[in-house]
């Protein structure tokens, strides 16, 4: 006999506190211009399959060797996205089960380091990230961390001076990347650097990992011991993250890095919902959208140049433009706000050199990814910079007012004309 469900299928009567903030937000996605660098907008198949029933299935383990019965379809999916990841990015290797970018580092660290060893990463105010070292973070007590920073006046890594650094640290790991350089790296040369000292050598490619695989960003696998990333941001898939080698030769610790070391069972759902976005992104679809990001981001950062912001870095290469709102007089804080009453979302950042408190950064970070994937071009993103560097000066004066209203009318029209 089959079984009777007490639960309705529709959410709104179950449990309405949800399903109306889940229509909120959905709204709020809509009426607003994300400029948030770490987000972006996912297919309707990656949403497909987040939601599917696979959620269900509890596994460990790796496709062909189970811990749990019943998981020949979760074989499939996995084993696709593990071969979809390894020929998108020329990787021999890829793990596809980390719930995050921070977990697939702890991975690596399992799998390269051991406590008290030295590790040697971009500064967090020069666009690192916490998991690479950080004292608030696991990496930083674990590890005795380094970090090298950027060019004070150019905002651009100094290969010779991190190398110089890395000869005097002598790390047993050096790592590139991170969340907010908005610059080229170059892989090769901070490969070299890391075979100088003996250190392995890892990039976190979070960020720019959509514009790697669209060919626009440079691909650090052919360089680093190992590489990680998340699926979400550029790449446009699910929360999760993900972790490629050049060669097998770290396989079979990272194997047993994510499962049993630092993770349990997986997420069936988010295997499936990674494969399509591997799939849509192997498409050649994927390669425009990759170009229109950095042509959107240049053009962004062009028009607020020209209005007398300095960007960090002078400029961009990725999806991410980094203002440095010092010569304004306002910090990222009251920029964030400013923007967030005109319905464009962002947020505050450190800059390199920046003041420790995160209530005091003087940095504001946009990225065009999800805008990018709503279909603006170079001329609405000039359009949106030019409100964006009317909030910011009106910010300055205290006089908002206008400068909100003009700025929602233009955010409203955007919205219409390209919904999400
Ligand atoms: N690292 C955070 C960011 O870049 O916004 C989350 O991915």
């Amino acid at each position: 006999m089959p079984m009777k469900t007490e639960i309705s299928s529709d959410l709104a009567e179950t449990d309405p506190l949800i399903a109306q903030a889940l229509s909120d937000e959905k709204t709020r996605q809509q009426n607003q211009i994300e400029l948030i660098a770490s987000e972006n907008i996912v297919s309707p198949a990656v949403r497909q399959a987040l939601g599917h029933e696979m959620t269900n299935k509890t596994l460990e383990g790796y496709p062909g060797n189970r811990f749990h019965s019943g998981g020949q379809f979760v074989d499939v999916v996995e084993q696709a996205a593990i071969d979809r990841a390894r020929e998108l990015f020329g990787a021999e290797y890829a793990n596809v089960q980390p719930h995050s970018g921070v977990q697939s580092n702890q991975a690596v660290f399992f799998t390269l380091v051991k406590p008290g060893d030295r590790i040697l990463s971009l500064d967090l105010a020069a666009g690192g990230h916490l998991s690479h070292g950080a004292k608030a973070n696991l990496s930083g007590r674990w590890f005795e961390s380094h970090h090298y920073t950027v060019d004070r006046d150019t905002g651009l890594m100094n290969y010779d001076r991190i190398e110089a650094q890395a000869r005097e640290v002598k790390p047993h790991l050096l790592i590139a990347g991170g969340s907010a350089y908005p610059r080229d790296i170059d892989f090769a040369r901070m490969a070299e650097i890391a075979n100088a000292v003996d250190a392995r050598f890892l990039v976190d490619m979070a960020h720019v990992a959509g514009l790697v695989a669209a060919g626009v960003y440079p691909n650090p696998v052919p360089h680093a011991d190992i590489v990680t990333c998340t699926t979400t941001k550029t790449l446009r898939g699910p929360r999760g993250g993900m972790i490629l080698s050049r060669s097998d030769a770290f396989a079979k610790k990272l194997q047993s890095a994510i499962f049993p070391g630092v993770q349990g069972s997986l997420h069936s759902n988010v295997l499936a919902a990674k494969a399509v976005c591997l799939g849509e992104a192997l498409r050649p679809e994927f390669r425009d959208y990759g170009r229109q990001v950095v042509a959107n981001a240049r053009a962004l950062a062009d028009v607020l140049i020209e209005r007398g912001i300095r960007i960090v870095g002078g400029g961009t290469d990725t999806h991410m433009v980094l203002l440095d709102l010092t010569s304004k007089g306002i910090n990222g804080k009251q920029a964030e706000d400013a923007l967030t009453a005109a319905n464009i979302t962002s947020n505050k950042n450190p800059i390199p050199f920046d003041n420790p408190r995160p209530a005091d950064w003087v940095g504001l970070r946009l990225g065009v990814s999800a805008a990018t994937t709503r279909g603006l071009k170079q001329a609405e993103l000039s359009e949106l910079g030019q409100c964006i560097a009317n909030m910011i000066d009106a910010a300055a004066h205290g006089t908002v007012e206008q400068a909100t209203r003009e700025a929602r009318q233009t955010v409203a029209r955007l919205c219409e004309q390209y919904p999400a």
